[in-house]
């Protein structure tokens, strides 16, 4: 950074996810293979189908494209994430309750910081998935742990006064200035490295018993990215080639199914993390090594964002089973047919370029899915646990929506169908007032153009 530069959110966005990148990387090497294995697959990809495998993300952004996991314990923990990432143009997107998503003991709630104006996400699309612990619910913690752990995270401070202020300053200013940009990434990076404090043995057990999650969040005195995820344009390719490198990956992709028609939402899969050496302190006062195995590899691809209508027939057909035969009774096999039947988010664009356009030239572009999907979460979540922990569903759980989880984070919780319906009804205007027509003539017209039908991000063809 050279010193008289003035960092804008994004810029910070997008050296944050560098940074933590490099972190991550040094921290659990296995992160190191997959980004190489990613990076070689989207270059397949893109020599083997061009300007088609770049409809959904240009190949600058998918190469730098990661979203991260972090938990925290408490309202005041997560409304402090939410002024850091609010430096970096991030906001909270979306509630997700994975409580009732796993039949594990997953005591969190959650939300994704994201960009959520298309030309932020166009310049970088880093989010974060952030999972808040739930202690006062009774079918995980009794009445006396839920009070011993409300003490132990009432007195912790994961997020220093120098990063915060910097953090709040940012937001205020638009951006920092080259000094404390630097000074903010270095401040921010540090706060989610794993921490070598020795841990308090006892205390993490008790609490493993329960939720390795809530031990995970609860049972040390810090917090730490939990994965880094880079995007794949074909992750069944990635996955066989992550198996001949010899990384056993979980037993499938979760998600849709590999089919031939369009992909939507987000198919994700991960690897274990190997263990990673920490150091406890025993009851009596010794300090031991053991190790951990909280974190984990994952990877993801990203397909068509869903309107309420497609994400009500996704939702539907996942408990059927991700099967390309249930696919086919449930989707149609063509971008037109999405758009037709009004199951999937499309924009309006003119093409640019000389010649005078008319409304048969507009062309529907879909629109990628920025979010998360809770079962494919709780699925990640569940699949990386050294075990099961405990969990009484006799016991009422305790209420969490997301206007509650709008107060603890201190912001409004943006509701991301609202945000891809948005961007639509943006390029329509757009693309009306290019035309010099009226924006209903365009949303009557059938998509003219022919779709690329089926999209294929499978590399069955290539
Ligand atoms: C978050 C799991 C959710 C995803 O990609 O669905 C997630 C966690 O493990 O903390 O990252
Ligand atoms: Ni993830």
């Amino acid at each position: 950074m050279t010193s008289d530069e003035f960092y804008a959110p994004w810029q910070l966005r997008a050296a944050f996810a560098r940074s933590l990148s490099d972190m991550y990387g040094r921290e659990v090497p296995a992160y190191t293979t997959l980004l190489e294995v990613s990076h070689e697959v989207n270059a397949d990809v893109v020599a083997a189908r061009g300007a088609d495998a770049e409809r959904l993300g240009s190949i600058d952004r998918v190469t730098a494209e990661r979203h991260g996991a972090i938990r925290v314990g408490t309202p005041t923990e997560i409304s402090q994430v939410a002024r850091i990432f609010g430096a970096m143009g991030m906001h909270p997107v979306g509630f997700y309750d994975l409580r009732d998503a796993s039949s594990s003991s997953v005591p969190v709630i959650s939300t994704a910081f994201r960009p959520v104006d298309r030309a932020e996400l166009a310049r970088n699309p880093f989010r974060v998935f952030t999972s808040m612990l739930v202690p006062g619910d009774r079918r995980f913690f009794t009445a006396d742990l839920q009070e011993r752990l409300e003490r132990f995270l009432a007195a912790r401070t994961l997020f220093g006064p120098d990063l915060l202020a910097l953090a709040d300053r940012a937001e205020a200013d638009g951006g920092l200035a080259a000094t404390d940009a630097a000074e903010f990434l270095r401040l921010a990076t540090e706060a989610f490295e794993l921490s070598h404090e020795p841990v308090d043995q006892a205390w993490y057990r008790e609490l493993e018993a329960v939720s390795a999650v809530a031990a995970d969040i609860g049972g040390v005195a810090s917090t730490h990215i939990n994965h880094l995820t880079p995007r794949v344009l074909d992750i069944d390719d990635l996955y066989a080639r992550m198996e001949a490198r010899g990384i056993t990956m979980i037993d499938r992709v979760q998600g849709p199914p590999l089919w031939e028609g369009p992909d939507v939402l987000l198919r994700q899969t991960s690897f274990r993390a190997l263990a990673e050496p920490r150091t406890f302190r025993t009851p009596d006062g010794d300090v031991v090594q053991d190790s951990l195995r909280v974190r984990f590899g994952e990877v993801e691809a990203r397909g068509i964002a869903l309107t309420r209508e497609g994400r009500a027939r996704y939702d539907e057909a996942i408990v059927r089973g991700a099967t390309p035969e249930v696919w086919r009774e449930t989707f149609p096999d063509t971008e037109a047919g999405l758009i037709e039947a009004g199951l999937g988010y499309f924009t309006y664009e003119v093409p640019t370029g000389s010649g005078a356009a008319g409304p048969g030239d507009v062309r529907r572009e879909p629109v990628v899915y920025e979010d998360f999907l809770p079962r494919s979460a709780a699925g990640i979540f569940q699949s990386n646990l050294t075990d099961e922990g405990s969990k009484d569903a006799s016991q009422a759980g305790e209420e969490r929506d997301a206007d509650w989880m709008a107060g603890a984070v201190g912001r409004e919780l943006h509701d991301p169908f609202d945000l891809y319906a948005a961007q639509v009804a943006a390029s329509l205007t757009a693309a009306a007032d290019r035309l010099g027509v009226a924006p209903a003539t365009l949303a009557a017209t059938p998509s003219t153009e022919p779709m690329t039908s089926p999209t294929t991000s499978t590399g069955a063809d290539a």
